[in-house]
């Protein structure tokens, strides 16, 4: 099945009790039963609520995966997924990664006894020599936020592989049309939905996805026994969102080349991270391994100060000055002030993220506006 009939019919069926072609809003806490343990196969709304059961089938149909878990948010997703492992495990990490994640990591999880190692995976070679027999899994973002980097997933599938850990990659800022790092030989993926897959910034989900039965049903357990689940009426939004993935995809990519392309160009910027350039390091691998290079794009200003920065981002009018990325709506922020803020200054500086930085998740406005909005700003 191609992308678009996927997206719009893989996992999904009409609802079995009414024939409603849009799976209806379950909005129950429980299910009566017929006598104890006789049921319909759905007892209490935090272990299985209908329109969970079909948004995380089409989720994993999403992925070309065969599970598909859902969690309240990205960071509960990426939370029980930590819970696989037992203290000294060691968990290697993106040194370049969603601030909240890093956040989770270090300040939930490593006082619980977890070890995380946060490096640069640019070239995936270099993680072999951090691997220890205490590894249990590599956990990485590509392409990277905010800095864009691009990581080789197969090459760090065979590296997991051949060190007996798991590799689990968030695939939030590709979106399930851009990659499939299932395909790629991941053994995990990772949604924060909130974002492409959503699409239009009215809901707040993660997921995770996998082929693994074992680890799937780890993380069903955990799922229940932790509860951080999502109610029935953002899954709903959530199928809804799924169905217009691949044409929104489209046009960000569309949008994002055109963005990148005149932010180089312009005379007051300096620095443009984006993973289409030929000139970016990782260009070959996401030409490879991505079907489009995506929406997202970060920059630097000439004038490399955080004053110059906060003037752009308080003057543009079309991008709103927010967290978070992946709606219709074009967004700009500052990692270092908003979505960063929770990792170190010096770790952050030694990583390559300026506090003057600026992201732009490119929406699917028209991108003769958006060129506009960012020229009156820039000027
Ligand atoms: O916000 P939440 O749904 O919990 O997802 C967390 C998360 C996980 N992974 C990546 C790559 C993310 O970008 C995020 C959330 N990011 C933002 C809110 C942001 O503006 O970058």
């Amino acid at each position: 099945m191609k992308a678009a009939t996927k997206f719009i019919h893989a996992g999904v069926h009409p609802d079995p009790s009414t024939g409603a072609i849009m799976t209806p809003i379950y909005q129950t806490s429980t299910f009566v039963q017929d006598g104890p343990g006789k049921h319909k196969g759905y007892e209490y709304a935090r272990t299985q609520n209908p329109t969970r059961t079909q948004l995380q089938n089409a989720l994993a149909a999403a992925e070309n995966g065969k599970y598909g878990i859902s969690f309240s948010s990205g960071l509960a997703a990426t939370d029980t997924l930590l819970k696989l492992f037992k203290p000294g495990d060691e968990i290697i990490s993106t040194n370049d990664l969603y601030g909240g994640t890093y956040r989770l990591m270090r300040k939930v999880w490593e006082p619980y006894g977890l070890k995380f190692r946060f490096i640069d995976m640019s070239e995936a070679g270099t993680i072999s020599s951090y691997i220890t027999p205490a590894t249990k899994m590599i956990w990485l973002e590509t392409p990277t936020n905010p800095l864009i980097r691009i990581i080789d997933i197969k090459a760090c599938a065979a590296i997991a592989k051949q060190a007996g850990a798991l590799l689990a990659v968030d695939n939030t800022f590709a979106s399930p049309y851009l990659q499939n790092p299932l395909d790629l030989g991941a053994d995990i993926v990772m949604h924060s939905a909130t974002k492409y897959i959503g699409g239009h910034s009215d809901v707040v989900h993660g997921c995770i996805i996998t082929n693994d039965k074992e680890i799937a049903d780890q993380l069903y357990f955990l799922q229940n026994a932790c509860g951080a689940v999502p109610g029935p009426q953002d899954c709903f939004l959530l199928l809804r969102g799924l169905k217009t993935l691949h044409v929104r995809m489209q046009r960000h990519c569309e949008n994002g080349e055109q963005i990148a392309h005149f932010l180089r160009r312009h005379s007051k910027v300096n620095k443009v991270h984006w993973c289409g350039f030929e000139d970016h390091p990782g260009y070959a691998i996401a030409k490879a391994q991505m079907h489009g290079f995506g929406g997202m794009i970060s920059f630097e200003l000439k004038d490399n100060t955080l004053a110059a920065a906060e003037r752009v981002l308080s003057s543009t009018k079309l991008f709103a000055c927010a967290e978070s990325l992946g709606g219709v709506e074009s967004l700009i922020g500052h990692p270092a002030s908003m979505t960063h803020a929770s990792i170190p200054r010096a770790e952050r500086i030694a990583n390559g993220l300026a506090d003057s930085l600026i992201r732009l998740s490119v929406g699917i406005e028209d991108a003769d506006d958006l060129k506009a909005d960012l020229e009156q700003a820039l000027g």
